[in-house]
C-alpha cells in the first residue's frame, strides 16, 4: 500500500510530491517508484498475458493486470507469520509481450526471462496467463538447479501427450513437466483414463482431491514426495470454485484458502522454493473477489518463503 502521498503532505512537500497525485504505478503491491528497484529485490514479479491455447472459457491474458491491479489494497504486513515479505522487495517486470506465432515460442521467451530473473539470484512469482507458459519456467529452473521437483497444484492431471494439434498447450502440461523433472501432482479431480493409467505406470504421485485425510498428514506426505529444491505452480482452479470461480474450466469440490495455504506453507517451510507461478485466472468470468485471493495467494507465498529468509 502506497503512502508516500499522505507522508508528503506531513513535511514541506517537494514538487515531486505535489505532483505526484496518483496511486496506481502499477506494480505489485502499488510499490512506489522510489522503492522499485530490481537491484535491491529478491522477489520479481513476472506477468505473462497469454491465452491462446485455451480452449473453454479464454481471458487469462487479462489476469497479470488483473492481479496486480487487486495488490494495491493488500496490507504489506501479514499477521499470519507476522512478516512483511515487501521488506525483501518486490520487483514488477513489464508485461511480456507473446509470440504469437506459437505456444512453443511462448515457452522459450518465458525460459529466457526465467533464466535471467534465476542467474540474478532472485525469485521469479510468474503471472499468467495460461498453464502453458509453466514449462518454461521449469526448463528454466532444472538448468539452474540440481534436485528439481515441481508442485503442481490443479483440478486437472494436464498429462495429455498433446491436445488439439498442438504438444505444447494447457491439457499438455503435465506431460511436458514430468519430462523434464519429477512432478508431484496435488488437488485432481478431473482426469482421463488414459491418463490415468499413464500416471500409474510412471508411478507419477497424484493427490487426487478429496484427500480422504486431514491436511497435517496430506501435507506431511506431500512433502516427502518432494526433492530439495521445489518449484510450485499453481493452476487457481485447484481452489474451489466456491472461492475461484473465475477460471477458464472450474471443477467443483476444490481446495479450501485453508488447505491451500496450509499446503504451501509447509512446502516453503521445509524446501528451498525456487519460483512459483499463479495461473488460469480468467478475471471476466468471476466476481472481482478472484483477483484479489490470486493477489493474496501470490503475497502469502513470498510471506511463507521469506520467513525462511530472517
Ligand atoms: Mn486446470
Amino acid at each position: 500500500m502506497n503512502v508516500s502521498v499522505c507522508a508528503g503532505l506531513l513535511s514541506a512537500p517537494s514538487s515531486e510530491d505535489v505532483l505526484r497525485t496518483g496511486y496506481n504505478w502499477q506494480t505489485f503491491l502499488d510499490t512506489p517508484p522510489e522503492e522499485h528497484v530490481y537491484e535491491d529485490s529478491r522477489f520479481v514479479v513476472v506477468p505473462v498475458p497469454y491465452d491462446s491455447t485455451t480452449s473453454f472459457r479464454s481471458g487469462s491474458r487479462y489476469a497479470p493486470a488483473a492481479i496486480i491491479d487487486a495488490s494495491r489494497h493488500l496490507e504489506d504486513f501479514d499477521v499470519e507469520t507476522g512478516i512483511d515479505a515487501s521488506q525483501w522487495g518486490i520487483y514488477t517486470l513489464d508485461e511480456m509481450s507473446p509470440d504469437m506465432s506459437g505456444p512453443k515460442r511462448v515457452v522459450g521467451q518465458v525460459s529466457a526471462l526465467i533464466e535471467q530473473v534465476l542467474d540474478d539470484d532472485k525469485m521469479p512469482v510468474l503471472l499468467g496467463g495460461e498453464h502453458t507458459i509453466t514449462v518454461g519456467a521449469v526448463l528454466a529452473c532444472a538448468d539452474h538447479v540440481e534436485d528439481l521437483s515441481v508442485l503442481y497444484l490443479d483440478a486437472h492431471a494436464d498429462l495429455r501427450e498433446s491436445y488439439m494439434g498442438t504438444r505444447w498447450g494447457h491439457a499438455s502440461v503435465a506431460m511436458r513437466v514430468s519430462e523434464l523433472c519429477p512432478i508431484v501432482q496435488v488437488g485432481v479431480r478431473s482426469i482421463s483414463s488414459g491418463e490415468y493409467d499413464f500416471a500409474v505406470s510412471r508411478k507419477i504421485p497424484i493427490f487426487y482431491w478429496p484427500p480422504g485425510r486431514d491436511s497435517e498428514a496430506l501435507n506431511a506426505d506431500v512433502c516427502g514426495r518432494l526433492s530439495s529444491n521445489v518449484y510450485i505452480s499453481i493452476d487457481l482452479d485447484v481452489a474451489d470454485p466456491s472461492i475461484m470461480s473465475a477460471v477458464g474450466t472450474p471443477e467443483p469440490g476444490g481446495m479450501t484458502w485453508w488447505e491451500l495455504t496450509s499446503l504451501l506453507r509447509e512446502v516453503a517451510a521445509r524446501k528451498n522454493v525456487v519460483g512459483f507461478d499463479i495461473v488460469e485466472l480468467s478475471p471476466e468470468e468471476g466476481p472481482v473477489a478472484c483477483s484479489s485471493t490470486a493477489a493474496r495467494l501470490a503475497y502469502k507465498i513470498m510471506g511463507y518463503v521469506a520467513a525462511g529468509w530472517k
